[in-house]
């Protein structure tokens, strides 16, 4: 018949056993996905709370700062309960020295829900920082390309056949324009932040380092988890749970709690935001 198998086809050295190993969020894992969800839900309310305190005119920072706070809720919801994940099969090949090569199945949970949430709130992230700096719209635009970039090569990689060149060429791409978003919140953050006086530097550069280290610390996470697979799937939701609640909810606070100590003139918010998109 049609479906018999060719008896002179030599078997293929991968056939792959039938139990392949799944990798899948466990307990603490789960747990981890709900509490950040929670933790995320009550940054968004006492942001919220905090704007009611200050004129519609001055809430830009407070309107960005909730949307990244709500962005993760929604995003951490989508991963609790199972949704926004996929799995991913991972082929894993191990070289002998005198004997054919072996070949096994793992089967991963892949989280995609949290590139959707990157790719949101990346950018408004960028946003809270170029405004605060005073960063011109072109430099800021640029950056925000830039992350864009990071996170949606970022997702390719993750998804990329494990071994291969173009995994880790996504990932490099994702690397570089990493560094061209640094570039130019340092560069022209650091410049346009001096000529809005000694107190806005020193919190910028305060909250600009903070940053840069939460953020750095995303693909090298990334290297060990959809990388090198070494670290399992409840060990990277935990990680990413930590540097969200540092990098959206801690982030969130101090800016917003310091905008409101800094002087009325630091953090004035002219342009679209107070006058109308025609009356600069
Ligand atoms: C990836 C993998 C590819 C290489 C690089 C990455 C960087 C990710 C970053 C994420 C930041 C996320 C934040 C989230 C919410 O607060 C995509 C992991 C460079 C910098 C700040």
């Amino acid at each position: 018949t049609a479906s018999a198998t060719p008896t002179h086809v030599a078997p293929i050295p991968s056939v792959l056993p039938d139990t392949p190993i799944h990798e899948f969020v466990g307990s603490a894992g789960t747990k981890t996905l709900w509490v950040v969800f929670v933790l995320m839900l009550i940054a968004s309310a006492a942001f919220t709370a905090l704007s009611w305190r200050v004129p519609v005119s001055k809430r830009l920072y407070h309107v960005i700062t909730t949307l990244i706070t709500v962005i993760a809720a929604l995003s951490y919801f989508a991963m609790a309960t199972g949704h926004g994940v996929s799995v991913h099969k991972i082929t894993i090949r191990h070289q002998h020295d005198h004997v054919p090569d072996t070949y096994e199945h793992v089967h991963r949970q892949v989280f995609w829900a949290r590139y959707v949430d990157w790719s949101l709130t990346t950018p408004l992230l960028i946003l809270d920082l170029g405004l605060l700096a005073g960063i011109s719209g072109a430099h800021i635009f640029l950056a925000i390309a830039a992350d864009l970039i990071m996170v949606l090569t970022g997702l390719f990689a993750a998804f990329g056949s494990e071994g291969t060149p173009q995994k880790w060429g996504w990932y490099t791409i994702a690397c570089l324009a990493y560094i061209v978003v640094i570039w130019h919140l340092a560069v022209n953050g650091g410049v346009n932040a001096t000529a809005k006086g000694p107190k806005l530097r020193a919190f910028f550069i305060a909250i600009g380092t903070y940053t840069l280290v939460l953020w750095t610390a995303y693909p090298i996470i990334w290297g060990f988890a959809d990388g090198s697979r070494k670290l399992g799937v409840d060990g990277e939701i935990i990680a990413y749970a930590v540097l969200d609640v540092l990098a959206k909810g801690v982030f969130g606070a101090w800016l917003l709690i310091t905008h409101a100590n800094l002087r009325e003139s630091d953090v004035e918010l002219g342009g679209f935001w107070a006058n109308g998109l025609n009356r600069e």
